[in-house]
């Protein structure tokens, strides 16, 4: 790192390209209320853990140290392996319940729209506090901050370490830039803004190194991977500006692949010409299907997920849908083109 830039910076004073609405420093000030008056915290995020809700875990967990109070971090499933080298990864417990864990301790939940989106048990009668950017976004909390204008919730948990005055470390300059990273698909979805790079710029100079992280992100497949997405490929289906694909257990056995490797294949069917909406369904072994749907532009494929009890953005969505096979196929074409 080259000290002699950044001695001249003031790495104190974090630039914030965003204003504020009312709202939003009134939930901030709620928020920071309640961790000084609370010394201990539950944090988690939803199921199936994706680089925003690792990294954001991460960085609010720095932002309690350095308050003084204690967290402990709670994530239903395991961290996909692209993301082994975030710092203090050790920290969560993945797999791991609430259950034990001092009932007097409030539940933050970071973009979950319930309870349930969690996968974590025993945080039923908690105090919750809801941080969310989906558009599909509930009000389940004590504190409900809900900004879908927000790229990732990384970026609210920036704004909260901001407003709060503590140091951006390295560590959790490079956790957060890993989220925003990912959210924002390198930068490349309609949620990049100006902030995204403010953000991702502050976090730069703080040592988050933004080739060692896209190193880590995209550069790093598994050759089991690489075969599946082959396997899907070879099933890809159009039918006008409409694109879906999937792969089954026995796919996945062929390819020798774990779940984790059908991460990023419905991106190579929404990046096709003319597509404006795309749709890739994994097989779990409950003969269930794990749905992925992006788009371009305006169409929302949130309200696809929703109807089917998922959620997510205007552009990216997912949701768990019943077998077998050809109907679950049948019930999204009929949302997305309905
Ligand atoms: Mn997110």
């Amino acid at each position: 790192m080259n000290t002699g830039v950044l001695a001249d910076l003031d790495l104190a004073t974090p630039a914030v390209n965003h204003a504020a609405t009312t709202e939003e420093e009134a939930s901030v000030a709620q928020l920071l209320a309640v961790f000084r008056e609370q010394r201990h915290f539950v944090v988690t995020s939803h199921a199936r853990p994706d680089g925003d809700a690792i990294g954001s875990v991460l960085g609010l967990a720095e932002i309690l140290d350095q308050l003084g109070c204690t967290c402990d971090l709670v994530l239903a499933d395991a961290a996909p392996a692209i993301y082994k080298n975030l710092p203090n990864l050790d920290r969560i417990r993945f797999g791991g319940s609430a259950a034990k864990i001092d009932q007097s301790a409030p539940a933050i939940l970071l973009e979950c729209d319930g309870i349930a989106r969690t996968g974590i048990e025993g945080l039923e009668g908690r105090r919750l506090i809801n941080i969310d950017h989906h558009t599909s976004g509930r009000n389940f909390g004590e504190i409900n901050w809900i900004d879908p204008s927000a790229c990732a919730v990384a970026a609210m948990v920036y704004r909260i370490a901001v407003s709060a005055k503590v140091e951006i470390t390295q560590s959790m300059a490079v956790c957060l830039y890993t989220s925003i990273l990912s959210d924002t698909g390198a930068f490349t979805y309609p949620n990049t803004t100006p902030e995204s790079f403010s953000i991702a710029h502050e976090l730069t100079l703080r040592g988050a190194s933004p080739s060692q992280i896209a190193r880590d992100l995209y550069f790093t497949n598994p050759l089991s991977k690489v075969r599946l997405l082959g396997t899907s490929l070879a099933a890809l289906q159009i039918s006008g500006n409409l694109a879906w694909s999937w792969v089954t257990l026995a796919d996945l056995a062929a390819s020798r692949a774990t779940p984790e490797d059908c991460e990023g294949i419905v991106g190579n069917l929404i990046a096709i010409q003319g597509i404006d909406a795309a749709f890739f369904l994994r097989e779990q072994p409950n003969g269930e299907f794990r749905l992925s749907i992006r788009s371009k532009g305006d169409l929302n494929v949130a309200r696809v997920a929703e109807a089917f009890a998922g959620g997510g953005h205007v552009n990216a969505s997912g949701c768990t849908l019943p077998g077998p096979l050809t109907s679950a196929i049948d019930r999204v074409l009929v949302e997305l083109r309905g």
